[in-house]
């Protein structure tokens, strides 16, 4: 770990402006999954590193498939998981596994499964298992995931599953940077309430009842075909498969794997793998101009200290506080459609 610090820090070793050096980069294009961990590691720790890392891995990319695998807590994501990475790699696939979750069993060695080892996965080469800590006001991702996924996809990995942390509403967040979204529920717990609540099961692209093994998985796969039935999906979706299975048992995994493979094919065929793509650029590209502009903005007008003054003032004022706005961003001139923000 320190020697991956120091791999990432500051060509002068103060640590301000850390940069990627190009050993490291060498050693990740000649498929060192050491180096693969660098960049992780510095991607999650320097956000301020990504545009870097972006640069780097253009052209390397291939498209991998990002499966979100999302749910309530404990219904069985790890598990599944797990099973689904090792039927792609049977299938002839290599997997990156992001599971966002700092209790998830990946980070403590020792698999819960019968049948699934962890241990069998993680020495595995074809397989990438990497845990990131959720950071708090981002739901059940990393703010690093999207990109953790685009080094797994420069370093050859064709599919990248991705486990959120079950939490609710804020795992809508899966859809952001995934192809395709895997609802695990279970039965006996009423959580098909909850992701109703959240408006994931509109979302769901394949729904899998875990835990088949406990009482109740007929009445929730009942529930789920009446909450289709009567049409809970909205703007014109296709229900989405609703399957049953055993994680743990290891029964309904050949199915549910299928069902997965045959959602790809889909995806891949009616070119919505590229439009993911695309509007996934798109989001990202958004958010780097605004955050560029704020930063540009905020150096010539002082901008964080007259917005805090403004709101002290405003808080026992009976005032709109759009006249202030347009103050503060009128003195912004765009010298040209093409030219660089001016101040006056
Ligand atoms: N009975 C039964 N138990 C299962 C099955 N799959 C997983 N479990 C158990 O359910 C518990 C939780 O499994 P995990 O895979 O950690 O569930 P998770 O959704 O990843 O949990 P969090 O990440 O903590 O939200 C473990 O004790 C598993 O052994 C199953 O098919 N049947
Ligand atoms: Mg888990």
């Amino acid at each position: 770990m320190a020697e991956v610090k120091r791999k990432v820090s500051s060509a002068s070793g103060g640590g301000s402006h850390p940069v990627i050096q190009p050993e490291v980069w060498a050693e990740f294009f000649r498929n060192s999954r050491r180096a693969c961990a660098r960049l992780i590691t510095a991607v999650e720790n320097h956000p301020e590193l990504v545009p870097d890392i972006r640069d780097r891995l253009a052209g390397h990319e291939k498209g991998a498939i990002r499966i979100g695998i999302t749910g309530p807590p404990g219904v069985g994501k790890s598990t599944v998981t797990a099973i689904l990475a090792r039927r792609e790699i049977e299938a002839g696939h290599s997997v990156g596994v992001i599971a966002v979750d700092p209790s998830s069993p990946f980070t403590g060695g020792a698999f819960l499964g019968d049948r699934v080892r962890m241990q069998d996965l993680s020495g595995d080469s074809r397989v990438f298992i990497r845990s990131l800590a959720s950071r708090e006001g981002h739901g059940g991702l990393s703010p690093s995931t999207p990109y953790v996924a685009d080094i797994f996809d420069a370093f050859g990995m064709d599919r990248v599953l991705i486990e959120t942390v079950g939490v609710g509403q804020a795992e809508l967040d899966v859809l952001d940077c995934a192809d395709l979204v895997l609802l695990v529920l279970q039965p006996g717990t009423g959580d098909i309430i909850q992701t109703l609540k959240a408006g994931i099961i509109e979302i769901a692209d394949l729904i899998l009842v875990n835990k088949s093994d406990l009482a109740g998985t007929e009445a929730l796969l009942e529930s789920l075909r009446f909450l289709f039935d009567i049409g809970v999906r909205q703007r014109g979706r296709p229900a989405p498969p609703i399957l049953a299975a055993s994680a743990i048992k290891d029964q309904g995994m050949d199915e549910a794997h299928a069902a997965v493979e045959r959602l790809i094919c889909g995806l891949v065929e009616s070119g919505q793998h590229l439009e993911n793509r695309r509007s996934r650029l798109e989001r990202e590209i958004r958010a780097a101009v605004e955050q560029d502009l704020w930063e540009k903005f905020s150096a010539v007008t002082d901008a964080e200290s007259e917005i805090g003054a403004l709101s002290e003032r405003l808080v026992t004022a009976c005032e709109s506080p759009y006249p202030y706005i347009r103050g503060l961003t009128s003195s912004v001139r765009f010298t040209s459609a093409k030219g660089k923000p001016g101040h006056d």
